[in-house]
């Protein structure tokens, strides 16, 4: 097993971080690199949604995840003993990354050669919406039991994500979740969101999610 590599990455807090977001899609779309920014709460299924992810697509794309936490590297041996290139980012105690931090972290991954990397951001619904982070496209899991009612609590994660995933299908019965009630509060904030609803356990509605990224990897490199 490959020992991961922890970087401490620390905020610009000159920089302006749009410019420096916007600077850093622009040159991994010159590379042909396409980095999602992948966001949740803690637990609601990212590393396990990345593992299934690669199961399906590491023979066919090569992948990068940095996964960034406030402590341990756990996510980051997860992923990579799934075929992922993958390095751990700490954030000091931040509850998100920006532009900055983000190219800190994939100038220690090394992108040349990737054609996808995800960014496993810290764990919450709040602050990393707030951060553009160079990422081509914004993707968030909701997980059943956290409740349809997230997008009216935390409206900004919900009107800044290209994509919804909705996890933790296999055991929405339990929780009284209605998808079409999660729909309708995504849509009073977002109108143009898809949303997908699948289970990374049971592989339900994994087949819509993996033939989203190919198409938006083919798109990001055309
Ligand atoms: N039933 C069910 N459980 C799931 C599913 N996906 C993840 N889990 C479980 O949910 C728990 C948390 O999953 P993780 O993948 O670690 O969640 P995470 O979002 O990466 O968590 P943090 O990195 O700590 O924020 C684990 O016990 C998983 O087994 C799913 O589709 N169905
Ligand atoms: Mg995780």
């Amino acid at each position: 097993m490959e020992k991961i590599k922890v970087i401490e990455v620390k905020e610009n807090v000159l920089a302006n971080n749009d410019r420096a977001a916007a600077a850093l899609r622009a040159k991994l779309h010159d590379e042909g690199t396409m980095l999602i920014n992948l966001m949740s709460s803690p637990g609601s299924g990212k590393t396990t949604l990345l593992s299934a992810t690669l199961d399906a697509l590491a023979d066919e794309l090569a992948i990068g995840v940095m996964e960034a936490d406030v402590d341990s590297d756990v996510d980051a041996y997860t992923v990579q003993s799934h075929g992922a290139k993958a390095i751990q980012l700490h954030t000091g105690g931040m509850c998100h990354l920006d532009a900055a931090m983000t190219e800190q972290g994939l100038r220690n991954l090394g992108t040349e050669g990737l054609d996808l990397v995800f960014l496993e951001n810290v764990g919450n619904l709040i602050c990393p919406a707030e951060f553009d982070t160079g990422a081509a496209k914004k993707v968030m899991i909701l997980s059943a039991p956290e409740g349809h009612d997230k997008p009216l609590k935390y409206p900004l994660m919900f009107e800044v994500s290209d994509l919804v995933l909705v996890s933790k299908m296999d055991v929405a019965q339990y929780f009284d979740f209605s998808l079409e009630k999660l729909t309708e509060n995504v849509r009073l904030r977002n109108p143009h969101a898809q949303i997908l609803p699948l289970s990374a356990k049971t592989g339900e509605g994994m087949d819509a999610w993996i033939d989203w990224l190919r198409a938006e990897v083919a798109a990001w490199k055309a």
